[in-house]
């Protein structure tokens, strides 16, 4: 009971109908066994299973339909823990192959899997003696499907963990989450602790062979010294598996960003760390939900969130029968064959040495810096600012050597043409390594690409302007994170972007940013090249975390640039008055 009222403040800021969303804070690494986190740097790719009795629903209840993230359905519908409970009697995932699941991780080029023993509906999908609410004893498929898959998984060659959801458990009295059946005022959080989360851990890391990490989510009820106890049990059982960032308390192997966010930068000392998406919206199976991203866009967030340093994990959530979804299957397959061709471009890699430019990222292995072009400039010059000194540049899917040449601040890489539809990757060895650029690295805009973004978090801020990661959703969970410039509410409150104009011209200037009705028809200026451009703001909509968040486009100008150089572009409101607006990107599209 010591620590009810934290817990009880905790799920009131939680749970009120709606789930939270932000990143746990995350100090520091502290597994004693740091070179087990090596495997886990070098993977890249992962895949997340969201599977239980939300698969059954996959949505629906009662007759209504619950778009948005399906697993957290229960909650939504303020579902009796009793009447959820039915659907095991349902549950009978008849076409589940653990070495089918294994197969299309592996061919997908993943690395590991983890899979959901038991999500927040408290529903255990392995054998557990600690309660009966379990795939065994309440369904009539009555079989463990965790022993195989962790055994398929092993043989496949990729390491296997699970997620356990520690502290909500809708289904139990004393589990985090569940007011609507439980007086809130009577939950001993240490009691479910003791007696389902930490025993089912304890099984799970000793019944199912060696685990490559526990994946932890939504903390709560534990204090620090007692969410490393939990972790001492862990590591005695287990000494060299890994846990999440979200047991909570700043500790964890390795930090996991908030569900769907790529961060705007990483320190480059930070540790291990991992983004997770899902490959539709929701994580659990949801009967509406087709919104797949396609293999360019999974390849594209693998890309970046590799150049940053990081891991992807990505989520499939297979139906109750036991089956993938369709376009999971099909689109991850292609996401494999690019890897089987493009891999050393991934696997093993650190963050990118240079910055992004308009044809794309980089990625970096020891003097290796590979090139990962999205978009083929027109005349087929790559430029890659800040390189200097390198023995050869060559494509990585047939190894054909390409021209190169020394130029003013960097290297020129002729690429005849784009040879992968997704991503062209270019293999340079480089006889220096430069500095690793951050994100004060001029940014290249060129009338080679048909546009040139000027993000957010490249923004230099002044006054009370600083550049801050929106979250928002579309429907119930589906969270989004845009990095913006936020708090412009003043002449003083600047945002300005350094740019390396590599081509004169006319470029059209347009701004991509958020205003709420109520603030709009605020007057700008932006200053590019000697010039100020008026304008004033456009209605959007208003910013509420649980609501779609309208960006608008605005074009604002057309600058001529005479000469090739480092120019600064920089944006203020022209009054005080309230913010100005949530500006995203500022577009520089070269005018023919
Ligand atoms: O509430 C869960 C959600 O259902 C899902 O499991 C995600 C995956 O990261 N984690 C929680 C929200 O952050």
């Amino acid at each position: 009971m010591k620590y009810l009222f934290f817990a009880a403040v905790f799920s009131l800021l939680l749970f009120n109908d709606c789930i939270a969303q932000e990143t746990e804070r995350w100090d520091k690494t502290v597994s004693e066994h740091p070179n087990t986190q090596q495997w886990f740097k070098d993977a890249k790719f992962g895949m997340f299973i969201h599977w239980g009795l939300f698969a059954e629903a996959g949505g629906t209840w009662d007759g209504k339909n619950y778009y948005g993230i399906s697993e957290w359905m229960m909650n939504r519908g303020k579902i009796p823990a009793a009447d959820y409970a039915k659907l095991a009697k349902k549950f009978n995932p008849t076409q589940f192959n653990a070495k089918e699941w294994a197969q299309v991780a592996k061919n997908a080029g993943m690395k590991y899997m983890v899979i959901t023993a038991k999500h927040h509906e408290g529903f255990a999908m392995f054998d557990t003696k600690v309660s009966d609410f379990n795939i065994v004893k309440a369904t009539p498929y009555q079989k463990d499907p965790m022993k195989p898959l962790a055994e398929a998984v092993r043989a496949a060659g990729l390491k296997f963990g699970f997620y356990y959801s520690q502290f909500l458990d809708w289904h139990e009295p004393n589990g985090g989450g569940n007011k609507w059946d439980f007086d809130e005022t009577k939950k001993d959080y240490q009691t479910y602790y003791r007696t389902k989360s930490i025993p089912q851990i304890k099984e799970l890391l000793s019944n199912y062979g060696p685990l490559g990490l526990v994946w932890f989510d939504m903390p709560g009820g534990l204090n620090k010294d007692e969410t490393q106890a939990l972790i001492n049990d862990v590591r005695k059982i287990q000494p060299g598996c890994l846990i999440s960032s979200r047991v909570g308390n700043g500790l964890g192997d390795f930090k996991d960003y908030g569900d769907g966010e790529i961060p705007a930068t990483v320190a480059p000392n930070a540790g291990p760390w991992e983004a997770l998406f899902t490959h539709n919206d929701s994580w659990g199976y949801s009967k509406f939900d087709y919104n797949f991203k396609t293999p360019n866009e999974i390849i594209r967030l693998l890309t970046t969130v590799s150049s940053k340093g990081g891991n992807l994990i990505l989520n499939v959530g297979p139906d109750s029968l036991g089956r993938m979804p369709e376009y999971s299957v099909k689109y991850l397959l292609k996401v494999g064959q690019w890897l089987k061709i493009n891999g050393e471009a991934i696997y093993g890699t650190t963050a990118g040495l240079i910055s992004p430019q308009p044809w794309g990222l980089t990625t970096t292995k020891g003097n290796k810096l590979y090139l990962h072009v999205f978009e083929r400039p027109k005349n087929g010059v790559i430029f890659v600012p800040g390189l200097h000194k390198i023995k050869q540049a060559q494509l990585v899917c047939n190894k054909s050597p390409l021209q190169f040449h020394e130029v003013s601040g960097g290297i020129n890489i002729i690429l005849p043409k784009l040879v992968d539809q997704y991503n062209t990757v270019i293999a340079v060895d480089m006889a220096v390594r430069p500095a690793q650029q951050t994100n004060a690295a001029p940014l290249v805009v060129s009338n080679q690409y048909q546009n040139n973004a000027l993000d957010a978090i490249y923004a230099k801020t002044s006054g009370k302007a600083s550049v801050k990661s929106i979250t928002y959703s579309h429907y119930f969970g589906d969270w989004k994170h845009v990095p913006c410039v936020v708090n412009m509410e003043a002449p003083a409150d600047s945002a300005t972007f350094y740019t390396n104009i590599t081509s004169p011209g006319d470029y059209k200037v347009t701004l991509e940013y958020a205003c709420p009705p109520v603030q709009a028809k605020q007057e700008g200026s932006m200053k590019l090249n000697g010039k100020d451009y008026r304008f004033e703001t456009l209605p959007g909509s208003d910013y509420e975390s649980h609501k779609p968040l309208l960006f608008i486009k605005q074009t604002i100008a057309i600058a001529t640039i005479k000469a090739a150089g480092e120019y600064t572009l920089s944006i203020h409101p022209l009054h005080t008055g309230t913010e100005l607006f949530k500006l995203k990107t500022v577009w520089l599209e070269p005018v023919d």
